[in-house]
C-alpha cells in the first residue's frame, strides 16, 4: 500500500442534518457528529497523517464528505463532478486546495458525473462504480485519466444492488491483495484474484473501512469483523460513526488521503 502522509478533512456544518440521505436512522445530532469528527481526525493523526482542516461550509450540508470531490493518486489528482446537484459546488474550494498539493490536476467534465466514493484503489488498479451518482461518461473520463497516469481500471455496475449508495459503501481494499466485500459483491468476476473478507448483511456498514499506513480504521459495533481483521494480522482502530451513518456516510467519505 502507498505510504500516506496527508489528509484533507472538513468538519460537519451546523446544517449537516439537512444533507442527503437514503436511510431511515433518524436525524443526526450535530454536537455528537462534531465529536465523532474530532475523534476521526485524531485517529488520522495517530496513523501519521498531517491534516488540512477546511472550514465547515453551510452552503453545502454534505460537504463534510470530502472524499466525493476528488480522486487522489500517487501520480496525479482528478477533481470530480458530483452526481447530486446539491453537491456540485463543493469541488470549487477543494480544487484550489488540491492544486496547491499536486502539479498534475485534471477535472471530470460535463456531462460526466463522478463521486469519489465510487472509486476504490487497489494498488495500481482502480475499481470504478457505475452508480446513481457516477454515470458512464464519468467512468470513461476517469478511466482515461487513470490510464494516462499508468493505472488500470475496471467498471463495477452497482446500480442493481439494493443498499449501497457508492461502490465503497460495499468494498474496501487492504494490503496483501485483500478486499473487504459485502455479500452482493463477493461473487463479482472482477474480484476473483483477490483474497476476500466478506461481511454479512447485518455488518454491511462495516465494509467501508480504511487502511492508513499500519492501521485499519473500522466503524465500532462490529466485533466479529474486527476480530476477523485482527486474526489476519491487521491492527484496527474503532470509531463511532453513528451520526455520519444517518447521512449515508462512512469512514472513507470523511477524508481525502494522499
Ligand atoms: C450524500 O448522499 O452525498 C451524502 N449524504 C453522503 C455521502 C457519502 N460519501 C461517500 O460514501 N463517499
Amino acid at each position: 500500500m502507498t505510504h500516506l502522509r496527508h489528509a484533507i478533512v472538513r468538519p460537519p456544518s451546523s446544517n449537516f442534518a439537512d444533507g442527503l440521505t437514503s436511510v431511515y436512522l433518524g436525524r443526526p445530532d450535530f454536537e455528537m457528529a462534531r465529536q465523532q469528527h474530532r475523534a476521526y481526525c485524531q485517529a488520522l493523526s495517530s496513523c501519521g497523517l498531517t491534516l488540512t482542516v477546511l472550514e465547515p461550509d453551510e452552503s453545502f450540508p454534505d460537504s463534510t464528505f470530502v472524499e466525493d470531490t476528488a480522486v487522489l493518486t500517487s501520480r496525479g489528482a482528478i477533481i470530480t463532478r458530483p452526481g447530486a446537484p446539491s453537491r456540485k459546488g463543493e469541488v470549487d474550494e477543494i480544487a484550489e486546495v488540491i492544486q496547491q498539493a499536486y502539479s498534475n490536476v485534471t477535472f471530470i467534465c460535463e456531462p460526466g458525473t463522478l463521486d469519489g466514493g465510487d472509486v476504490c484503489e487497489a494498488g495500481n488498479h482502480y475499481f470504478i462504480g457505475l452508480s446513481e451518482r457516477t454515470n458512464q461518461k464519468g467512468v470513461l473520463q476517469l478511466s482515461e485519466y487513470l490510464s494516462a497516469l499508468g493505472f488500470t481500471s475496471s467498471l463495477i455496475d452497482i446500480r442493481g444492488l439494493s443498499k449501497i449508495l457508492h461502490l465503497k459503501s460495499g468494498i474496501a481494499s487492504l494490503r496483501e491483495k485483500t478486499l473487504v466485500l459485502i455479500e452482493e459483491l463477493a461473487g463479482h468476476k472482477e474480484f476473483t484474484k483477490y483474497n476476500h473478507v466478506v461481511v454479512g448483511q447485518a455488518a454491511q456498514y462495516a465494509a467501508n473501512c480504511v487502511e492508513i499506513n499500519d492501521y485499519v480504521l473500522i466503524a465500532s459495533g462490529y466485533e466479529g469483523f474486527r476480530d476477523e481483521l485482527q486474526r489476519r494480522g491487521y491492527q484496527t482502530v474503532e470509531l463511532d460513526m453513528s451520526e455520519f451513518q444517518k447521512m449515508d456516510g462512512g469512514l472513507s467519505c470523511l477524508s481525502l488521503r494522499f
